[in-house]
């Protein structure tokens, strides 16, 4: 389906696009055709049908012959508008009850509730953005920190379908030189340079592939990234929970085995989300059965987070720490070493005795001492130094299926053009990773997909 400029669609929708709840100023969005017929029946004042286009106008609404509220109606005349076609936004008080009773004189002069995404939904097919933008929006009402609204705005604005479009472009280019070389199958003629074309595909996957790659580190961003705080008991991991978070939230105590279920809290390092888990300490051999199933829940944690902070006294012995070292590296789990309580003796001393191991963390949880070193260093695992949230981050579980299936339709691309395919064979592989690249766009879609997509929109957007 391609979308066609300017559809009009014969339903006009309402919704309030501000949250429920009561707050200063709550805003009723109507789009459709007729618009301006039903605020032209609620907003007796002036007739709004013959003012200019984004203009904003003072004055009641008014169900009847009832005053419902004093409000601020702006106008946006199609095709300049959100939805790209005639958009009201009536900004009332923000009681639900009154608010409640614009959107039902709207319902009542002939307007139905929008559903969810609805507005973005017809912008969409009115070619107001595409897809990637679309869901971008949905993305940033979602987001919760400063990266994953950067992210979402980047997106907005453009991001990477600008980059993606314009090498579709040129893939069509070479995909049509490539159909006319069939026409003229007898005489054997090449219009399609097949080492621009190899340079090209190769151009579109390194694209494809860092997209791809950008996926894991979107998906942090938007969903947190899981910290599982392990080690044996009494290593200070409750208390370096309770210290990031500046809060008493764990039991603290000299007594070994203290905690016995995991706590979770979140945190937020650099606009980033940290879910930070505190287990319980994990020690070969418990008679105490809760804390041995505490154990057993710590080691489930720790398999399933992103990241591990191991914590571990100072005083252990080097040796004992290599073992746990090829433990963790043996798991495959991402960690963090971190040797706790410092305070009880010199840093130089203990950093001499930990020499061989490049990357500890030394830390006093109970004194705060170095935490800021450890914040760093989490943000540097999440980042892995090399992604800056401006750049294109691919945060959307759609994106990434159509990116990981147009790079292997552009692998079967590079490898016709290695074997030297016939044109009309490499022109199907080319097809195919044109349709995928479309799909990110949005230049290929079907009902389905958009319904699935704009569903998850809140109403009034
Ligand atoms: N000197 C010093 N003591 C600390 C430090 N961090 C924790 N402790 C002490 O070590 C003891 C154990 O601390 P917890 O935070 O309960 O240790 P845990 O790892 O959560 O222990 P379990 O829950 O039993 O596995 C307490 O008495 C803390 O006060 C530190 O940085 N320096
Ligand atoms: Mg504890």
């Amino acid at each position: 389906m391609k979308s066609a400029k300017s559809v009009i669609w014969d339903d006009t929708i309402v919704a309030l696009a501000t949250p429920p709840g009561i707050s200063a100023i709550g805003v009723v969005r109507l789009s459709g055709k007729n618009a301006f017929t039903i605020i032209d029946e609620l907003f007796p004042s002036k007739k709004l049908t013959d003012q200019l286009s984004h203009s904003l106008h003072v004055g009641f609404i008014q169900d009847d012959d009832k005053i419902l509220d004093e409000v601020v109606v702006s106008i946006y005349k199609n095709p300049r508008s959100y939805t790209g076609e005639d958009l009201v936004e009536i900004s009332g008080h923000g009681s639900p009850f009154v608010l409640q009773q614009i959107i039902n004189a709207c319902i009542k002069k002939g307007a139905r509730l929008a559903k969810p995404g609805e507005f973005t939904q017809r912008a969409f097919l009115n070619g107001k953005m595409d897809l990637t933008q679309a869901e971008a929006v949905a993305d940033l009402i979602a987001s919760n920190t400063a990266s994953s609204q950067k992210a979402a705005l980047h997106n907005i604005r453009g991001g990477f379908s600008h980059q993606l479009k314009e090498l579709r472009e040129n893939l069509i280019r070479f995909s049509a030189l490539i159909e006319l070389e069939l026409d003229f199958s007898q005489e054997d003629v090449e219009f399609a340079d097949r080492t621009q074309l190899h340079h090209l595909i190769e151009e579109v996957d390194k694209v494809t592939v860092s997209l791809i790659n950008s996926f894991q580190l979107g998906n942090v961003i938007r969903n947190g990234i899981s910290v599982a705080i392990v080690g044996k008991p009494n290593a200070g991991k409750s208390t370096l929970l309770n210290t990031l978070l500046n809060e008493d939230r764990a039991i603290v105590s000299e007594i070994p085995g203290t905690t016995r279920d995991t706590i979770e809290e979140i945190i937020n390092i650099d606009g980033i989300l940290f879910r930070l888990i505190d287990t319980a300490g994990i020690r070969q051999h418990t008679a105490d059965v809760i804390e041995s199933v505490g154990v057993k829940r710590s080691l489930e944690k720790m398999k399933q987070a992103d990241l591990v902070l191991y914590v571990f006294d100072v005083k252990e012995a080097v040796s004992e720490l290599n073992n746990t070292r090829s433990d963790l590296v043996a798991n495959n789990v991402k960690f963090l070493l971190v040797a706790n309580k410092i305070d009880v003796g010199s840093e130089p001393a203990f950093k001499e005795k930990f020499g061989d191991f490049d990357s500890i963390i030394f830390v006093s949880a109970k004194n705060g001492l170095h935490l800021e070193t450890l914040k760093e260093r989490m943000v540097d695992v999440v980042l892995q130094g090399r992604v800056q949230t401006e750049s294109t981050i691919v945060t959307n579980a759609r994106h990434f299926h159509a990116l990981q299936q147009l790079h292997s339709s552009l692998l079967d691309v590079q490898k016709g053009l290695a074997e030297k395919l016939p044109g009309d064979l490499l022109a199907l592989d080319i097809r195919r990773s044109l349709h995928y690249l479309g799909e990110i766009t949005g230049e290929i879609t079907n009902e389905d997909q958009l319904d699935y997509i704009f569903s998850k929109f809140c109403i009034g957007k």
